[in-house]
């Protein structure tokens, strides 16, 4: 959740925590509609709203955790190959934030000129979009951390994008695991400067985590009507 502790006394707020989750749900209750997508960012305009990237191995669950936040069962196309995605897809969240679906990297089985197109277009993405407010990094609890994470979070790092880990399939693993991978990837994530410190636990097929990371997406929102 967002920080959410009463100003005064810095302890946990229920009243905040609360608002929160309800400015969340309120926001993902917008109309969620495909924009566009670019293989190319000389076709991209300037966002004139603030913008969520989701970022991650291919076949982790990004495109599933879109449409899992939106309610939307095929918003963004889902696969079980590999390297479906391929291009920068744009999704408008209620006039008020931008989702973008980036391609997954570490997959083996790609060509060397797939990876340089996918590492070219993304870091170009990462280092100029400033209305690019935080990227969900996306890591399959079942395996954490992989070299070819550690490779985006450095580039992260240095372009000073604010980033967050999303541990994602949680209903793969029985609840000594999950605790034990979480704990291990917070270590991690500890020693970049740029990573939020609370890691989310999802699972976009049981639906778990999916109001905290809404909340956290409505505290980076242009604010609505009713802010
Ligand atoms: N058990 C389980 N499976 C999931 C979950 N989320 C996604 N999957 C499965 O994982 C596979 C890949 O999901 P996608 O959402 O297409 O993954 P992606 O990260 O968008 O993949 P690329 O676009 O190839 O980078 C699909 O077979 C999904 O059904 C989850 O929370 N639990
Ligand atoms: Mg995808």
């Amino acid at each position: 959740m967002p920080k959410i502790t009463d100003a005064a006394t810095e302890r946990p707020n229920p009243l905040n925590e609360a608002a929160a989750l309800e400015a969340g749900r309120l926001l993902f209750a917008g109309a969620c509609v495909f924009e566009r997508g670019v293989t190319n960012l000389d076709a991209l305009a300037p966002a004139d709203l603030p913008e969520i990237a989701f970022a991650g191995r291919s076949n982790v669950g990004k495109s599933s955790l879109l449409n899992a936040l939106t309610g939307q069962k095929a918003l963004a196309r889902t696969s079980k190959t590999p390297g479906r995605t391929q291009q920068i897809n744009f999704f408008c969240l209620a006039d008020r934030l931008v989702l973008v679906d980036l391609p997954g990297y570490g997959f083996a089985r790609v060509s060397k000129e797939t990876v340089r197109q996918w590492t070219d277009l993304v870091s170009l993405y990462l280092e100029g979009r400033t209305s690019l407010k935080r990227v969900l990094l996306l890591v399959d609890a079942r395996h954490g951390l992989k070299d070819s994470d550690r490779e985006l979070l450095k580039m992260l790092d240095i372009t000073a994008v604010s980033y967050q880990i999303v541990l994602t399939k949680a209903d793969c693993l029985k609840p000594g695991p999950l605790a034990a991978r979480l704990r291990e990837t917070e270590d991690e994530a500890r020693a970049h400067g740029a990573a939020h410190p609370e890691i989310l636990v999802t699972s976009a097929r049981d639906a778990v985590g999916m109001a905290e990371l809404r909340a956290h997406l409505a505290a980076l929102a242009r604010p609505g009507e009713f802010d």
